[in-house]
């Protein structure tokens, strides 16, 4: 990490006083000698019923928030009523963990670092089949179910589509009746909160706990302790074995925070079990009694430190010592609580057929030396053994293809803070290239390029390459993105195990983004073809006969504008912008990164700009457009954080000019996230998907926008492939290089200045902003994005511009066929089925975990 954090000593056990409360895992399970009826009846919820929900509502704010309604505030509200909906679920959770226990069946441990999980009131309704209940209910008590809904603080515990696609599949597979344990970080401040000044972010620290969180249930008493640091020792041990034990040199403890994740409908809730990193010892009395307040505590906040907050990254890895601090506190507590949960007499010899470890990207790779360090230092296994059930518990999941997102941890500091898991992964790595040698006798390049420890620029473990040798399987994210890593990311290791890289396109939760989301399309659906689609979303192909009927066409365009209105009103609310609900909604969210290519959005914005008040084009032959931006940008990442900068200093130039008025409007509003999502995307009318080629991995948005009824204007990259291929042609507006030519041009060399002196457009789009019209007349502002794009361009902006520009007016000719536009979107919604989580997680159910549901 920057600042040099000096480790912390041991710090010696206290002996335990008379009156310490009772902790650790033995708690759990106790029989009870003698016990009321009561208890042994089964836990019921409380009735469904109008009355029933007042009763539970009342109790929750009269005796957990101590107040009487008339005395209560807003958040006592909102907390109340989110208990409530709690206690609707508790009794179907305990009855899940019952049937789990009595089954013992194969579990999906999915590891991640990030669940960006959305508001949970909504979804929770939802699932327990209360909305209706609870509306009627509280208005009974003159409250307003959505007033309280918007109380809630979303927890943004993930950057973007990998935190997200994490939340949808433990979602898919709680209504799936799968069981799952969702593994994680309860990071104190999540995704930071992101305002512009002068157009520029800043970033705000995410207290989304400042209220209390209701959803969650600590167990404090069922903390696990992670150590960190110190050295290895050999000893014999009384068979006479070698054995190695690790002398760590400090310690924290992993506090389980419990999150309930419901199947939609099904009556399963599933466990996301989140880690908070707590010191083992509070502080230290004598030095707080001499005075020294900071050192007294210096090792609680260091320890703590660990789960305060989320790497604000992702797309770069952070070379931080803190972030390898987290990845192993997490799935220390992960694997150990785990095994644990197994019971004392388990055999781990049977672990492959309890649990499949899921590792959502590299950050939890840390796990695999983990395992085989319980196996051999604690639970004497020879290595072979060790190796042999270690090499069955995981498969990898990776998102990306850009070389420099694949982690590496250097040798230096792994061995410092994980001196054991390093030895470890030595040893695997010895046994690997052995493999590599008996496969390529005299092969010493391929050895050199194989080997999990890199030898340039520093020593360093390529995580991806253990978690390639240690998974049962590797996957993609989609198809093209699973062939670029079987074909030159990880071709090495394809060659030696073909079988083990395998696709698994992503997938969205139709619950959360339709159903949640969309009501106006999600009630226009069910009308036509029945409620079944929720939770069988191939079924939405019942719809593309309605594609050709007027009538149902016209219910679909009145459901888009509902949904413009609702976007409206939440936006003159939440950040003062009115926007036009009757101009094309032409919608660009994700994070920003040079690769996704915000700036060819910008430059088109910027074209039609130019060309209009330079009189080249008349205003009124210009499709009148609601361009909308919605991205934060790593606060380290100083040229995003100038594309975001620019994107404001054109929609203020852009909605001030009278020139434009009514044609062009662009609106940024700031600190995009789940909640924002769930309004914006129903309303769009266009998906902007534009990235190089070859370079996002899957998208999910791209899915979440075709499904409530965008049309998608795209490359050929991730999963928009896909897209297209299902929607058709007709019904999807191509352009720019496929991931072959861009691949060609990078060979030959890519010079961007050619296609800015050739084509004019370009050059006048690209010359206006570069002459300060954006920036009060000041060409320094945006310098650097306009010299980056003409000398650089690594992402080939420019080369993509013009098929750019020729698929817009595209767009607007068919966007002027009302018909036919609506056409297009109900088709993009009826043949967008397959992009269901649950038909991901059948997916990897089926090429990987083998873990059948449990009914
Ligand atoms: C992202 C990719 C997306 C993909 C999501 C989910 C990372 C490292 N990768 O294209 O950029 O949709 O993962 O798979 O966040």
């Amino acid at each position: 990490m920057s600042e040099s954090v000096s480790p912390v000593s041991a710090p010696t056990p206290l002996p335990p006083a008379d009156e310490s409360p009772a902790v650790g895992p033995h708690l759990r399970g106790v029989e009870f000698p003698q016990t009321h009826p009561l208890a042994l009846a089964p836990v019921t919820p409380p009735p469904h019923t109008v009355d029933g929900f007042v009763r539970e509502f009342l109790h929750e704010l009269n005796t957990d928030q101590g107040v009487a309604l008339s005395r209560s505030s807003i958040n006592d509200q909102y907390t109340a009523l989110a208990h409530t909906v709690r206690n609707y679920l508790t009794a179907r959770w305990l009855e899940t963990g019952r049937k789990q226990r009595e089954t013992s069946p194969k579990s999906v441990a999915y590891l991640s670092a990030e669940y960006l999980l959305g508001r949970q009131l909504g979804n929770n309704l939802l699932a327990a089949d209360l909305n209706e209940v609870a509306e009627k209910a509280l208005r009974a008590c003159g409250l307003n179910l959505a007033t309280l809904r918007s109380q809630e603080v979303e927890p943004g515990l993930g950057n973007g589509g990998l935190g997200r696609l994490a939340a949808c599949f433990i979602d898919s597979l709680a209504t799936m009746n799968v069981p799952c344990i969702g593994y994680g970080i309860r990071y104190e401040y999540g995704i930071f909160r992101q305002t512009f000044v002068d157009g520029e972010q800043v970033e705000q620290a995410d207290s989304w706990l400042a209220l209390g969180n209701p959803w969650e249930i600590p167990h404090p008493e069922a903390a696990v302790q992670v150590n960190f640091g110190g050295e290895t020792e050999k000893y014999t041990d009384d068979d006479g074995a070698e054995r190695t034990r690790w002398l760590s040199e400090w310690n924290v403890r992993g506090v389980p925070y419990n999150i309930m994740v419901p199947g939609y409908l099904n009556g399963r809730v599933n466990t996301l079990r989140l880690w908070g990193a707590q010191a083992t010892q509070a502080f230290d009395l004598t030095i707080f009694n001499a005075g020294d307040y900071a050192q007294a505590v210096r090792a609680q906040t260091f320890a703590e430190n660990i789960s305060k907050v989320l790497y604000p990254e992702d797309s770069t890895p952070q070379g931080k010592e803190l972030r390898l601090q987290q990845q192993y506190f997490f799935v220390a507590c992960s694997i150990r609580d785990f095994i644990d949960g197994q019971g004392p007499d388990f055999d781990l010899r049977q672990l492959p057929e309890r649990v499949i470890f899921q590792l959502n990207d590299t950050h939890p790779v840390i796990a695999v030396p983990e395992l085989m360090r319980i196996l051999l230092d604690e639970r004497g296994f020879d290595w072979d053994e060790a190796w042999a059930i270690t090499g069955k518990c995981f498969a990898y999941t990776c998102h990306t293809l850009l070389p420099e997102a694949l982690e590496v941890w250097s040798v230096d500091l792994l061995g410092r803070l994980l001196p054991r898991h390093l030895e470890i992964i030595y040893r695997i790595n010895n046994e690997f290239l052995e493999r590599v040698r008996e496969a390529w006798p005299d092969d010493y390049l391929r050895l050199g390029r194989m080997s999990i420890i890199a030898e340039y620029p520093e020593r360093g473990v390529r995580m991806a390459y253990l978690a390639a040798v240690a998974g049962i399987k590797v996957n993609g994210v989609a198809e093209l993105h699973s062939q670029l890593l079987r074909d030159n990311v990880l071709n090495d290791f394809a060659e030696l195990w073909p079988d083990k890289f395998i696709n698994v396109t992503n997938g969205v939760t139709p619950r959360r983004f339709m159903k949640l989301a969309n009501p106006h399309l999600s009630d226009l659906i069910t009308d036509a073809i029945g409620p079944g689609w929720v939770t069988d979303l191939e079924r939405l192909q019942e719809l593309a006969p309605l594609a050709d009927d007027s009538e149902f066409r016209e219910a679909f365009s009145a459901a888009k504008l509902a949904n413009k209105v609702r976007l409206r009103d939440r936006l003159r609310v939440r950040d003062g912008i009115d926007l036009p609900t009757d101009a094309m909604l032409d919608v660009m969210v994700k994070r920003l990164h040079e690769y996704k290519r915000q700036t060819l959005k910008l430059l088109h914005i910027v074209s039609l700009y130019e060309q209009i008040t330079s009189g080249k084009v008349a205003a009124a032959d210009v499709t009148p457009r609601t361009f909308v931006f919605g991205a934060k940008a790593a606060p380290g990442y100083r040229m995003a954080k100038h594309i975001i900068h620019l994107i404001n200093a054109v929609g203020k130039v852009v909605n001030e000019d009278p020139q434009v008025e009514g044609r062009l409007t662009v609106f940024f509003p700031a600190n995009y996230n789940v909640t924002l999502a769930e309004r914006l995307i129903p309303a769009a009318d266009l998906s902007e998907q534009i990235s190089l080629a070859g370079m996002e991995a899957s998208g999910t948005g791209n899915m979440k926008f075709a499904l409530n009824g965008a049309v998608t204007i795209g490359t050929d990259d991730g999963a928009n492939v896909e897209i297209r291929k299902l929607v058709g042609d007709d019904h999807f507006f191509l352009f720019g290089m496929t991931e072959p030519e861009v691949s060609a041009l990078g060979a030959k060399g890519y010079i961007p200045g050619e296609y800015y002196e050739s084509d004019p457009v370009l050059k006048s789009t690209l010359d206006l902003i570069a002459s300060g019209h954006f920036s009060d007349g000041d060409p320094r502002t945006f310098e650097p994005v306009v010299s980056n794009l003409v000398a650089n361009d690594r992402f080939m902006a420019l080369a993509d511009f013009s098929a750019y520009l020729e698929a817009q007016k595209r767009v607007d000719a068919h966007y002027a066929d009302t018909d036919a536009w609506t056409r297009s979107a109900i088709l993009n919604v009826a043949r967008s089925g397959f992009f269901s989580s649950d038909r991901s997680m059948r997916d990897y159910i089926k090429r990987i975990w083998g873990t059948p549901p449990v009914l």
